[in-house]
């Protein structure tokens, strides 16, 4: 599909703001490649092949030709162009002022600014990526692990809607099924071919909601979680902290009650973004500070997705620990038995974890023994295996947990009126739902609001 949808030439500087060597500034439309020819001089290669990187200055026209920069520019012909118009890079070298002399200069030839994710709209709109595609480009720009980076990018090779594929055509040939039963057949659908209907809607639904199931994973790697240390004072849970986020980031000392305020830091776990959480150590305060400091545990311990309770394996009693384990006990737990470099602990400790229905992992914070573990442990408690998703599809947005669920739903709906004998016309509600939620997850059928309420968190440029 080439464009004429669009009348305007959109630009944007498509790297970061600030200083750095090179920058790029962005044109696409149809107006693009004459507009970068109106700021090259006479004779320069530019335009004359697509997908060709050429050297050239770079003009002002209305300044008798004053040069403003040589650049690096490349022209990509529609429809083969990421946006499927014409498209013109300029790189330039990356000082704010030649940057914003360039984009000065390609405006006052006619382009636009370009809006938040302009660019990615346009690519969709002209049917070069679909919807699911477009949200990857996005999260792919704002990934912060390398986990996520390659989730995104697995999503922007269509790996999510590839797999949504087959199951429309199904849903789309029931469909035709039941609608032509409807128009052309006199009698109601046979018992038997009722009966086979229904299993397969029942196996499609069964199908998306293990797709929809996947969320629950998917929303961790996408948005991360909260862990927060928790334990006595002096057990070492600034230690270990300081061990899992690998910098002396909390303070430690000999002295019991040496944390007093929450210390926060972000962590990757296994390619999933942690807020990992240093607390006060949990006792009867001994002043208004350390009051202050242990009321924030408590706070943290009801924030985070999963507490790690840290002992003192060398010190700790078996009654200190079972009131810790108390205090936690509606929180996901992780249980830590640490200082392991001082020897065993009393087994009545291991004995008073184990009654909790939690098996501690051994750690020395000091030695840095069992910190591994501390880790997988932490992913575990949380759903996660050090092998999230190498090839299943894992959905990590809430647009498309809430389209699947929609569908998986049509599906059961449809499936239940017919297997309670309903007509086809009650069955097909369902199944055409169905099919609209499908639709919106790849953008075929979708709705102006939601697509300026999408492409309005991406970046500019992009
Ligand atoms: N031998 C040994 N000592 C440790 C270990 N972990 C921590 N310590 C020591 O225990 C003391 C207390 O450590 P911290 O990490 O400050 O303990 P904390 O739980 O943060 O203490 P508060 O902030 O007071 O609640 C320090 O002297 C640490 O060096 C360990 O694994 N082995
Ligand atoms: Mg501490």
């Amino acid at each position: 599909m080439q464009s004429e949808m669009f009348e305007d030439t959109i630009v944007a500087v498509a790297t970061p703001p600030g200083r750095g060597g090179i920058a790029i500034v962005r044109l696409s439309g149809r107006n693009a490649l004459d507009i970068a020819l109106a700021c090259v001089p006479a004779g320069s290669r530019l335009g004359e092949t697509p997908n060709r990187a050429v050297i050239t200055d770079l003009v002002n026209p209305d300044l008798a030709g004053e040069i403003l920069d040589r650049a690096v520019v490349t022209w990509f012909r529609a429809p083969k162009s990421y946006t499927g118009e014409d498209i013109v890079e300029f790189s330039v070298h990356g000082a704010p002022v030649v940057v914003d002399a360039a984009l000065g200069v390609l405006l006052s030839l006619g382009a636009r600014p370009a809006t938040p994710g302009e660019f990615t709209l346009r690519a969709f709109l002209n049917g070069r990526i679909d919807l699911t595609q477009a949200e990857a480009v996005r999260d792919l720009v704002n990934a912060q692990t390398g986990h996520q980076a390659r989730l995104a990018q697995r999503q922007l090779r269509g790996e999510l809607s590839h797999r949504l594929q087959p199951l429309k055509e199904r849903l789309l040939s029931l469909i035709v099924q039941l609608e032509s039963t409807v128009e052309f057949v006199e009698d109601d659908l046979e018992t038997e071919s009722r009966a086979a209907l229904v299993k397969e809607l029942v196996s499609a639904a069964a199908d998306l909601d293990a797709l929809t199931a996947s969320y629950r994973l998917g929303r961790l790697v996408a948005d991360g979680f909260g862990v927060a240390l928790v334990g006595r004072p002096n057990a070492g849970k600034s230690s270990l902290f300081n061990r899992l986020v690998r910098t002396e980031r909390a303070i430690v000392t000999a002295m019991p009650g040496t944390t007093r305020d929450l210390v926060s830091e972000p962590v990757e776990l296994e390619g999933i973004p942690v807020r990992l959480v240093d607390t006060a150590g949990l006792r009867e305060a001994e002043n208004e500070v350390e009051q202050i400091g242990v009321g924030r545990t408590r706070t943290a311990i009801v924030d985070a997705d999963v507490v790690l309770v840290v002992i003192d394996g060398s010190l700790d009693s078996s009654d200190t620990v079972r009131a810790l384990l108390d205090e936690t006990r509606h929180a996901t737990r992780v249980v830590a038995l640490n200082k392991s470099d001082l020897g065993d602990p009393d087994p009545s400790l291991v004995e008073a974890i184990e009654d909790s229905g939690v098996s501690p992992v051994s750690v020395s914070a000091l030695s840095g023994e069992g910190v591994d573990e501390v880790r997988q442990a932490v992913v575990r408690a949380i759903g996660g295996s050090a092998d999230l998703a190498p090839s299943g599809v894992l959905v990590t947005n809430a647009r498309h947990h809430e389209l699947l669920t929609r569908a998986s739903k049509g599906m059961t709906a449809a499936s239940v009126a017919l297997s309670a004998g309903y007509s086809e016309e009650i069955a097909l509600v369902g199944l055409h739902e169905s099919l609209q939620s499908l639709g919106e997850l790849t953008g075929e059928t979708v709705i102006e609001d939601i697509l300026g309420r999408i492409f309005a968190t991406f970046c500019v440029g992009k």
